[in-house]
């Protein structure tokens, strides 16, 4: 209020703000959980919303960048599918003024001025977590001695497959150099397919391993199939621990199937919506705006479950 140059988002009058999102695809539930959101606080913020879905293709994000640059829209908001490539689109967005937000995910790129912010998590730490809870899940199992760990990783070249096994793996090299190792590490895309695909040819090439790392529920949910129909039980004869803290990965929990999760909020819709209409007015933010997260073992499960928000 009070700046005459400026369209207020709300119901207040003035121009709508226009937004143009680009969201990576449907593969898992916190995927929907966050587009979800995202839809409900443009609402309410009073935007325009443009979405468009990219279905995990590249190509198909570039695209919808172009289209929104043509479309003249006020902001660009979207959560890359992997973190390189961006550059050339980036700078079309840049030529025409049009500030972009990223959300979820970053980019790597050589110039710094091709986004304004990131609002996400800290992927590297939730790798870090995720190895800090599986020392607590290993001393409730009684597991003694070496630990073989299957890792199903997420969509290759994507920000969170590698920054959780980057963080995962730092605790190991620092503190589990001698006990533990990665004898198998696969993408399984993030989806439930993948991870029950996934799963089942490592259960074949290594059928003694202890331990699942899965980057996201969906996967460790396909997973606990395939380990289910190799006649093992999840959660005890394979130790599971997850990302994302999703309802049915609390409902695996519940049930004594995965061990513990490593929370990763989709809910970031109130929050982006608040930068893409300080980014818009012009006003200076945080150039990472981190989001807040707990990690749960399988004791919590049932207590937590009911009061989940995705
Ligand atoms: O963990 C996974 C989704 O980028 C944080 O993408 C997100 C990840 C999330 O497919 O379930």
């Amino acid at each position: 209020e009070g700046s005459s140059t400026s369209s207020s988002g709300g119901s207040g009058g003035g121009k709508k703000l226009t937004l143009g999102f680009s969201q990576v695809g449907s593969e898992s539930g916190w995927r929907s959980a966050n587009t979800d959101s995202v839809k409900a606080s443009a609402k309410e913020a009073g935007y325009n919303l443009k979405f468009s879905d990219a279905q995990q293709k590249q190509e198909n994000q570039i695209s919808a960048i172009r289209s929104f640059i043509a479309q003249k829209v006020d902001v660009i908001a979207f959560s890359p599918v992997v973190v390189t490539g961006w550059d050339a689109v980036l700078k079309e967005a840049k030529a025409k003024k049009i500030p972009v937000v990223l959300t979820d995910r970053s980019v790597e790129t050589s110039d710094e001025s091709l986004y304004v912010t990131l609002v996400g998590s800290d992927f590297t730490d939730e790798g870090r977590r995720a190895a800090k809870i599986l020392e607590k899940v290993l001393e409730k199992a009684g597991h003694k001695g070496a630990v073989k760990i299957a890792q199903l990783e997420g969509t290759t070249g994507a920000a969170p497959a590698i920054e959780r096994a980057k963080g995962f793996k730092e605790v190991m090299d620092a503190d589990h150099k001698d006990d533990w190792k990665i004898v198998v590490s696969q993408t399984g895309d993030f989806t439930r397919a993948g991870g029950k695909q996934v799963m089942a040819a490592f259960l074949q090439s290594n059928p003694d391993i202890d331990v699942l790392f899965a980057h996201n529920d969906d996967m460790g949910i396909g997973a606990i199939q395939a380990i289910e129909a190799a006649g093992k039980k999840p959660g005890k004869d394979i130790l599971i621990v997850t990302v994302d803290g999703v309802k049915d990965g609390f409902v695996a929990m519940s049930e004594g199937k995965i061990n513990a999760i490593v929370e990763c909020n989709p809910l970031l819709g109130p929050q982006l919506m608040e930068v893409v209409q300080k980014v818009k007015d012009g006003e200076t933010v945080e150039r990472w705006i981190k989001t807040e997260e707990s990690d749960f073992m399988q004791d919590q499960a049932k207590e937590v479950l009911p009061s989940r928000k995705y």
